[in-house]
């Protein structure tokens, strides 16, 4: 491994964006077209509104993705439902599906969704100061449950690499949707 020099960055409290950060990842609605459950309310939203930011992602910049670096950035998910769904993140397993990762809460009220390989799913509330442990093997999506932004730190391992086709094609067993006010988790109908 090559000498690499130590560095920081600086995390705005309020926003949850890191200073200096490498390349931001925006994910709008239409990057997560048949990720909510709701088709008719996600085309409503994309007809009359456009197309919504649903959350960004600041990374740490210039660490290397190979073992032994931890990656490590924030992520900002923007307040709203699409249909009765909270905004929430595409989520993904590890590439490596061995790597683990571990969320700080920052701002705001959220989720974290971790679901195994055969459906499983643990729901765990996250709030400012939350540290969540993401273990090897788990699945992992973020919700925004609240009204404001909810923003979080993450750190996981230089090579774990993210699959995200698992999700797509099999979905969440489980769903986080505002029922009259009330946050309830929900089974998904259409969880494969
Ligand atoms: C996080 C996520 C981030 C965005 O940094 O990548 O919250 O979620 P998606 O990657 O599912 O769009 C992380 O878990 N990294 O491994
Ligand atoms: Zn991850």
């Amino acid at each position: 491994m090559t000498l690499m020099q130590p560095f920081k960055t600086v995390l705005d409290m309020q926003t949850g964006a890191l200073q200096p950060t490498g390349p931001i990842i925006q994910r709008h609605l239409s990057d997560m077209q048949h990720m909510y459950l709701d088709q008719e309310a996600y085309a409503q939203i994309l007809a009359v509104e456009g197309d919504r930011l649903i959350y960004e992602v600041y990374q740490a910049p210039g660490v290397p993705e190979v073992a032994g670096q931890i990656l490590h950035g924030t992520t900002i998910i923007y307040p709203g439902c699409v249909g009765q769904e909270f905004h929430m993140t595409k989520g993904h397993f590890h590439a490596q599906r061995d790597r683990a990762e571990v969320y700080v809460g920052l701002k705001g009220e959220g989720h974290l969704l971790l679901q195994t390989e055969d459906g499983v799913v643990e729901d765990m509330p996250m709030r400012p100061g939350t540290v969540a442990y993401i273990p090897p093997l788990w699945a992992h999506r973020t919700v925004n449950t609240g009204e404001q932004p909810f923003s979080f730190l993450s750190a996981w391992p230089g090579d774990a690499g993210h699959d995200y086709g698992a999700i797509e094609k099999m979905g969440f067993a489980k769903l986080l949707v505002d029922q009259g006010g009330q946050v309830t988790l929900v089974d998904n109908p259409r969880f494969l």
